[in-house]
């Protein structure tokens, strides 16, 4: 959204003009249309009430906006009150799963926990390869099996591992798969009454990656897995790669679901559970 704050640079003075370009940059930054035309009217009631003039009042009432808006939905992932916390990691092709399951292992792994992964991708051969060389970079254990096994086995397994082993997060891979694939969303929801099976309940965390230059499909794609699945919260990766990052907004207000981490790079530090504060700041 770095180039909404752009609309207010370098003009002293806001008039109504620049209060709809500025709803024009929140589209393009992939806020949908209802969105920043409510956003918009509300800055302008904001704007009248108060008086602001200089551009800087109006881009901090747009910044506490912001905020205001996505502060109910910052969330983290709890440990779950008998470990090990089980997270399912899903989303559409190249998201970004694989990558953020590492940073995530890392994450855990840095706060003293014992982290178990699960390379539940196993359609691909490189998929598995991918997920093992990450568990040594991080060190941690990876349980895998062949390349085309069934992925419900592969959780099943792990779970009793993570279990015999005392490990405090098992996060588990899944295979890159369209929303719209009803055969592989099914898959998705054996996979979770799988570990249901092995832990006594659910997967603690079926955490949505969403790759932060997605428009307005990443709505849709939210909605299918949440319907498979019942997503707890999302993973926005990629937000270092583009200047939008509007469908965050978008996210929350449409479907009220939580935004847990965020990813901006391709190394193990670079994930940081999500905070309202950061990302509206980073709008300037
Ligand atoms: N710049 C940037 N690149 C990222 C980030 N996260 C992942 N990537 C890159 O995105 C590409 C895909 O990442 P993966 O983690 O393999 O994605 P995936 O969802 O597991 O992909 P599939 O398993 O094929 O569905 C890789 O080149 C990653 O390095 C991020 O936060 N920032
Ligand atoms: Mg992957």
């Amino acid at each position: 959204m770095r180039r909404v704050g752009n609309v207010l640079r370098g003009r002293p003075t806001v008039d109504a003009d620049t209060i709809e370009e500025l709803e024009a940059a929140l589209i393009q930054a992939d806020v949908s249309v209802p969105l920043a035309v409510e956003m918009v009217e509300q800055l302008r009631n904001t704007a009248e009430a108060n008086r602001l003039r200089t551009s800087d009042e109006v881009m901090s009432a747009l910044r506490d906006q912001v905020f205001e808006r996505l502060l109910p939905y910052e969330a983290s992932v709890e440990a779950a009150p008998e470990p090990p916390t089980t997270i399912l990691v899903l989303g559409v092709n190249g998201v970004g799963k694989t990558t953020s399951i590492a940073k995530l292992a890392h994450y855990y792994k840095s706060a003293g926990n014992k982290v178990l992964l699960v390379a539940g991708d196993t359609f691909r051969a490189a998929g598995i390869e991918q997920l093992q060389e990450w568990g040594q970079r991080v060190g941690c254990e990876v349980i895998a099996q062949a390349m085309g096994a069934d992925p419900a086995a592969v959780m099943f397994d792990a779970v009793q591992a993570a279990i015999a082993r005392g490990a405090d997060f098992v996060i588990a891979d899944t295979a890159g798969r369209l929303h719209t694939k009803v055969n592989l969303m099914e898959e998705l929801r054996k996979v979770s009454r799988i570990i249901e099976r092995a832990l006594g309940r659910p997967p603690d965390e079926r955490l949505l990656v969403i790759d932060a230059n997605t428009g307005q499909n990443a709505i849709n794609q939210a909605r299918e897995f949440n319907e498979a699945v019942g997503v707890t919260g999302v993973i926005i990766a990629k937000l270092d790669s583009t200047a939008k990052g509007g469908t965050l907004l978008t996210l929350a207000h449409e479907l009220e679901i939580p935004i847990k981490f965020v990813g901006a790079g391709e190394g193990l530090d670079d994930l940081a559970p999500f905070s309202a504060r950061e990302f509206a700041d980073g709008i300037v």
